[in-house]
């Protein structure tokens, strides 16, 4: 799976393409992380990629052209990539929706500043518009890393040895808890059942955590 993600701030991506799942993912071949600098697609010499908003107020707006070029540009070799909009207006990103664009070889990820991007892009060149929750960070970078990561976990042989099937959410609820060595500590002690051995009493004691703790916190999750 190829992402190529436009952006003001390509030296971001160094979070995930140098290190953990992502990173490991990369040096598989299983995916890639192209960055496009917008600013190479202004077209003055100040290489500015913004202006002011029509009707007035604060803050800026980014420009139709350089990014409409960017995609242009990107599709010229990738003509299937589908196109998202980091924003929060977006359909909220969950992993049935990791699973689905887990499927797409070639997505181009655009990540906003400022006010965001003027709406003709959203109307004309986005395909998907995609939220990671109802609230507003400072750029579409950190939502599109988010994206990243939690679909590269899905593609199979990403993860070392397909740890997604066993993420908590492919069950469709939160995980239960986990216990590592010492079996005592302080006083706290690991629940008998996890030492017992019995591998069916221990799936069944995980499953009813998982549930018992899904109702509490999200039962919602349940409702599904
Ligand atoms: C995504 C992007 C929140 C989310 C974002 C989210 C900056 C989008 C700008 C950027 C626009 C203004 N905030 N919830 N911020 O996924 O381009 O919103």
């Amino acid at each position: 799976m190829i992402f190529d993600i436009i952006t003001l701030f390509p030296q971001m991506f160094s979070a995930i393409r140098d290190e953990g799942v992502v990173a490991r993912g990369i040096k598989k071949s299983l995916l890639s992380i192209n960055t496009w600098q917008l600013r190479d697609f202004a077209d003055n010499k100040y290489r500015s990629v913004d202006g002011a908003p029509y009707g007035g107020g604060a803050g800026m707006v980014m420009q139709v052209k350089p990014i409409r070029d960017c995609i242009a540009k990107i599709k010229q070799k990738k003509p299937q990539s589908t196109v998202i909009y980091l924003s929060p207006q977006g359909e909220k990103l969950t992993h049935k929706l990791a699973l689905e664009l887990a499927n797409l070889n070639s997505v181009i990820l655009l990540c906003g500043r400022y006010e965001g991007v003027d709406e003709r892009v959203v109307e004309h060149d986005v395909d998907r518009e995609v939220s990671i929750g109802d609230y507003v960070i400072s750029g579409g970078e950190l939502a599109a890393m988010v994206l990243i990561d939690t679909v590269a976990r899905q593609i199979p042989k990403v993860l070392g040895n397909s740890a997604s099937l066993n993420d908590s959410f492919a069950q469709g609820l939160l995980d239960h808890p986990h216990y590592t060595r010492p079996e005592i500590i302080d006083g706290q002690s690991v629940p008998e059942v996890l030492l017992s051995g019995h591998q069916a009493n221990i799936d069944a004691w995980r499953k009813q955590q998982a549930l018992k703790i899904s109702q509490q916190k999200c039962p919602y999750l349940l409702k599904k």
